[in-house]
């Protein structure tokens, strides 16, 4: 799979970067021993309210400029720590946290980078209700051979979704050619292999934030209405493609 994250990545080599970047830093004496390289939150892909009425715009902007920026303010302070693991795509870190043995590292890792991850995938996995496309004939047929058809698999997504008490992601993903739903808790996700008991891991094509961050706004308890209005505002296209990058 093509790393997710590269494009969000900015590094900071020169001194003029370093005053820009300087509250990224843990202090410009460090970074200027080597380039420190920090993670940085993308512009969601569509205005705050394109997602209306399924998801309304308050919500997206806490969630993008509050929720998502503290996962990248977290992620970049614990690499400060760790400049050898911070030249790593985020994809390759996230796969190689059991690698990871001190605790104190490898939590904040594994809660920020996974929580940067996820909601770079999570935005890039909507679009505006109407111009997400159908699923490819690949995905068709994949969804038809795994779950029987398209209303099955949704079903079982949604239960997967609905039932991952507390906070968590439901997801859709492909191993060894085949499809799965599986569902993680907090910000972890099926990169996290060694890590993520009971979880179906391969590779993601599709994620549902199912934090109370993501809904409570709008549809306060009812996880059940939100999940079924997300539906709307799948990009099949982008689904898709994720399953023909797979190979
Ligand atoms: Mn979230």
């Amino acid at each position: 799979m093509k790393p997710l994250i590269e494009m969000n990545r900015r590094r900071f080599v020169g001194l003029g970067a370093l005053a820009a970047g300087a509250s990224l830093l843990p202090s410009a004496a460090s970074a200027a021993e080597a380039p420190v390289t920090a993670h940085s939150l993308a512009d969601l892909p569509y205005a705050f309210d394109a997602l209306e009425p399924h998801i309304d715009a308050k919500t997206m902007t806490i969630h993008h400029g509050k929720h998502h920026a503290t996962y990248v303010a977290g992620l970049n302070a614990a690499l400060a720590k760790a400049p050898d693991l911070a030249a790593q795509s985020l994809d390759k870190l996230l796969a190689n946290l059991p690698s990871v043995t001190d605790e104190t590292l490898r939590a904040p890792l594994r809660n920020h980078g996974g929580g940067h991850w996820n909601h770079t995938f999570f935005w890039n996995t909507l679009t505006p209700a109407g111009k997400g496309g159908e699923p490819s004939e690949e995905l068709a047929v994949a969804i038809q051979a795994a779950f029987g058809s398209m209303d099955g698999f949704k079903k079982t997504f949604g239960e997967a979704a609905a039932k991952r008490f507390g906070s968590g992601w439901a997801w859709l993903v492909v191993d060894g050619g085949k499809l799965k739903i599986t569902s993680t808790p907090n910000q972890d996700n099926p990169l996290m292999k060694g890590l993520v008991p009971n979880a179906d891991l391969g590779t993601p094509l599709l994620g549902l934030d199912v934090w109370e961050h993501a809904y409570y706004l709008h549809y306060q308890n009812r996880r059940a209405d939100y999940i079924s209005a997300w539906w709307n505002i799948v990009n099949w296209k982008e689904v898709s493609k994720r399953l023909t990058d797979a190979g």
